[in-house]
């Protein structure tokens, strides 16, 4: 067969793209090699319905010690007695929680998406605030969970499943207040750590295995690996709640959430992700990406403050984590109007709803940054500074075309000290 130019032409100037950007969108990251590599890989081949050992397909016998590789290590990881590589995505895996422990229609309770939370977290627009009952907690004017509001509606509403997690919110959680509460009122507290997953991988925010009930993650952002779901038990446990499998037997919990991913809400697995997962997973068992975790944090202390020192306004004031949270309004510019700029200059952030927001989701006030990729492309705490310093001469000159083409040219320059996959030429 002849080679599909056109795509893979395409595949070239994505390649080029990635390489000569600065790329601060917080959910994102570069894989190893390694990593991509075994995603290209004939596991694509194979249908391997089930779980290793349990399938509905012949021919299952490799893929089951891919599967089961890759279980292994991410249990080692955060120190588990379960879990389910087979998720697509974060999403499938939060439909999948969803599926194992909630009724249509029953209560549950998450960050509202307009204050950082995520969409599978009761966003009216998806699955899960349009099946379950969805009802918000938000953060306070100073941008910090409001915890006191957060128990005050549990005890008030008292729903079946507590969320702590989110998408845009700089601040470590206090899981074990949210479990307190959740206890008083009887709820599951499920924790989706998709964003910070890799720093608590190595110890560097509070542990939620030790207060959630459930703990679902996405691969491919802190974590760096393929994109792709998990979802762990530190405890597998014998569900208090009295809920059911499809047939009407009790179950424990583990065997709830496989139920719900397969055949609950998905088919095949695919694994050639899961053989990625399994290297990716092996990386992050490595001293070398606890360092990485450790300059994630240095890198995103540095650029905090040097917005802070340009006047910018941080939502709660800086950061815990590998992201920061930025109110435009006291520049002038809406957070639209500062992607499609930055974009212009090869600097890639996403725009963002800031809480208590008085723009819509598709203009928003803010905008979101984070430091994995630029530290996974080797950048330091003095590279930080000086990519604030672009952003900022950016901003402060959205209508100066030559200003921006300036930094665009010393942002191709820049990146070239930061060799990007040199092996695929
Ligand atoms: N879309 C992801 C993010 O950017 O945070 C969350 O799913």
């Amino acid at each position: 067969m002849q080679k599909d130019n056109l795509v893979f032409d395409l595949i070239k100037k994505e390649l080029e793209r990635q390489r000569n950007g600065i790329e601060l969108i917080a959910s994102e990251n570069f894989t190893s090699l390694q990593v991509m590599q075994a995603m290209g890989t004939v596991p694509t081949n194979k249908y391997a319905e089930g779980y290793p050992g349990k399938r509905y397909y012949g021919g299952c016998e490799v893929v089951d010690e891919i599967e089961n590789l890759a279980i292994d290590r991410l249990k080692k990881i955060f120190n588990c007695s379960w879990t389910n590589v087979q998720p697509h995505s974060g999403a499938s895996a939060n439909a999948a929680v969803f599926l194992a422990v909630m009724k249509p229609g029953e209560k549950f309770m998450g960050l509202d998406l307009s204050m950082g939370g995520h969409l599978t977290h009761g966003s009216p627009a998806n699955f899960s605030g349009k099946t379950y009952h969805a009802i918000h907690y938000g953060v306070t004017k100073e941008g910090i969970v409001d915890y006191d509001q957060l128990e005050a509606r549990a005890r008030a509403e008292k729903p079946k499943m507590i969320i702590c997690g989110a998408s845009a919110y700089s601040r470590d959680w206090n899981y074990e207040r949210i479990r307190a509460v959740a206890d008083e009122v009887g709820a599951i507290v499920f924790a989706d750590i998709a964003h910070p997953a890799g720093l608590i991988a190595k110890g560097l925010l509070n542990d939620p295995f030790e207060h959630c009930h459930i703990v679902s993650s996405t691969t491919h952002k802190t974590l760096r690996g393929p994109r792709g779901g998990i979802i762990m038990l530190r405890n597998d446990f014998e569900n208090p709640w009295g809920i059911k499998d499809p047939k009407g037997n009790l179950r424990m919990m583990s065997s709830l959430l496989d139920l719900a991913v397969f055949p609950g809400s998905q088919g095949g697995p695919l694994e050639h992700v899961i053989a990625a997962k399994a290297v990716a997973f092996g990386e992050i068992l490595s001293n070398e990406f606890a360092l990485y975790g450790k300059q994630i944090l240095a890198n995103a202390q540095v650029m905090a403050k040097a917005f802070v020192n340009r006047g910018y306004n941080l939502i709660s004031g800086g950061t815990d984590n590998h992201l920061m949270l930025i109110d435009l309004r006291n520049k002038g510019i809406t957070g639209k109007k500062a992607q499609e700029t930055l974009d212009r200059a090869h600097i890639t952030v996403n725009r963002n709803s800031v809480p208590f927001d008085d723009k819509s989701p598709f203009v928003t006030s803010g905008m979101r940054l984070g430091v994995p990729a630029v530290t996974t492309r080797g950048m330091k705490e003095e590279h930080m500074e000086m990519v604030a310093a672009m952003i900022d001469k950016v901003i402060l000159n959205v209508h100066d075309d030559k200003t921006v083409a300036d930094v665009r040219v010393k942002v191709k320059e820049m990146m070239q000290q930061f060799p990007l996959y040199p092996e695929l030429g």
